[in-house]
């Protein structure tokens, strides 16, 4: 992109940034097209070199060898569901298209309270299937599931008695989408967490983020924390049975005392259910990383990802950017083979369908799965990391080589010193054993000239 397009392409801004943006300009005899570059290409800079796991959602030191983390070690997939209100307006507010992830619509369009919790009366979503979405979880070969019990906008998809602005109080659907998505994963085997957006509330008066119809110098947080979320948290962790794990999400300003009083409130409640690492303060079960960020290398701690299929968390019906199978499952790979777990988001529409692009990703993802889960769940990462064409996962005795680019003569080679296998044999196709000869410090495997999978070929290199 030249200057001039970046000039002419400028998003709109406001006077004060324009006004200082016309300031810089001067100071450096710029124009103001190359100010504009000069401060974009800074900020992205800046964006890409902040760690992928910032310190305050890192993991907690005394949890990292914890055995109630277990399960979700050896889970590696999860499903994300982001959904509300804002699936009605779905990035569109009165004609206009709103930039940027639809469930901020609210926030982004600043939309006052009492407008925005007038779409609770239309909210009806006659289409919405729990048995439907926990089997598409189990075809997608995900382990875990986590909904969106309340999100910024305050809005609660569970029956609470806290707050009238809940699907069951507020909407003519009147049922209580958490209990039948709880039910019905207590059926099928699937574990649920709920994400909790504790600090931004754009509804409550007291909740941080809207400052269009309270003032932020008369919000009383600890208030809000003590008598909204805690009585909300207990909810959730007391009528919807075992739960697997509360998401917690953007700890903006939440003092290290307010984090911990929530873990140990999760902790008191359920002992089993997990924390995100976002609760902040570096105090959760696990860490987080910044959303669809992956580290470059293997980390020393139980973290995950979550991320988009295409560019939204809450469904917006422009947004088709959708993210191939092929690189959905090199990301999950990816994170695998550095220890973490991808926790992939869908949006559902506002009559609760699950858009029509994830659903075929995910079953796609499922059926590589199918054939290579062995060397996805339960793994930990191999000693083959840093190199581009392929990436390692380990269980005892076995790595699991995983083959991105398939060399056009199909011999693979590998650092001798990284593994002694007693035979090499493609995953999909455990019978037939690929020749393994030794040059020095690399091992040759060969295997057929045409890679067997296009996506990823899993070759096992096994010691015995
Ligand atoms: O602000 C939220 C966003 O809407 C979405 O829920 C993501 C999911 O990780 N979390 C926050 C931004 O990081």
């Amino acid at each position: 992109m030249t200057t001039t397009d970046l000039s002419d392409r400028t998003v709109e801004l406001s006077e004060s940034l324009s006004r200082r943006l016309d300031k810089v300009a001067k100071a450096y005899g710029a124009t103001r097209a190359e100010a504009v570059e000069y401060l974009v290409r800074w900020a992205l800079d800046r964006i890409e070199s902040r760690p992928a796991i910032a310190d305050e959602r890192a993991q907690r030191a005394d949890a990292r060898n914890d055995p109630r983390l277990d399960w979700w070690r050896d889970a590696k997939f999860g499903m994300f569901i982001h959904w509300g209100l804002y699936a009605i307006p779905a990035g569109i507010w009165k004609g206009q298209e709103i930039p940027g992830i639809g469930e901020w619509i609210m926030y982004r369009a600043r939309i006052p309270v009492a407008e925005y919790e007038q779409l609770a009366k239309q909210f009806n979503p006659v289409k919405f299937d729990a048995a439907e979405w926990v089997s598409l979880a189990k075809q997608a070969g995900q382990k875990y599931m986590v909904i969106t019990s309340k999100h910024h906008d305050g809005f609660c998809l569970f029956h609470s008695k806290v707050t009238d602005y809940n699907v069951v109080d507020a909407t003519p659907f009147g049922r209580d989408i958490l209990k039948e998505l709880a039910d019905e994963c207590q059926k099928q085997g699937m574990r649920l967490g709920f994400y909790y957006s504790q600090t931004q509330d754009w509804h409550h008066p007291d909740g941080d983020g809207n400052d269009w119809d309270y003032d932020p110098a008369q919000k009383d947080f600890a208030r809000y924390l003590e008598e909204y979320v805690k009585p909300q948290v207990r909810e959730l962790l007391t009528n919807y049975g075992p739960v697997a794990l509360i998401w917690f999400d953007t700890p903006k300003g939440i003092t290290a005392e307010q984090s911990e009083s929530l873990v140990e409130l999760v902790h008191e409640l359920q002992p089993d259910c997990l924390v995100s690492g976002r609760v902040g303060n570096r105090l959760g079960d696990y860490a987080s990383a910044g959303d669809n960020r992956i580290p470059a290398q293997a980390v020393e701690m139980d973290w995950e990802t979550p991320a988009t299929i295409n560019d939204t968390w809450g469904y917006k019906v422009n947004d088709h950017n959708w993210k191939s199978t092929e690189d959905l499952i090199h990301k999950l790979v990816d994170i695998v083979s550095k220890g973490g777990n991808y926790l992939l988001n869908v949006g559902p529409t506002a009559e609760g369908v699950i858009p029509q692009p994830s659903v075929e990703r995910l079953l796609a993802m499922g059926r590589w799965i199918d054939v290579n889960g062995e060397a996805v769940y339960g793994t930990r990462p191999g000693p083959i990391q840093g190199v581009d064409w392929c990436r390692s996962t380990v269980k005892p005795g076995r790595l699991f080589l995983h083959v991105f680019d398939w060399p056009t003569n199909g011999e693979i080679a590998v650092p001798a010193g990284a593994v002694d296998p007693a035979r090499a044999y493609l995953l999909a196709d455990p019978s037939v054993t690929l020749p393994i000869e030794r040059y020095g410090d690399t091992l040759l495997i060969k295997g057929p000239a045409k890679a067997p999978d296009a996506i990823d070929t899993v070759i096992v290199l096994a010691e015995t």
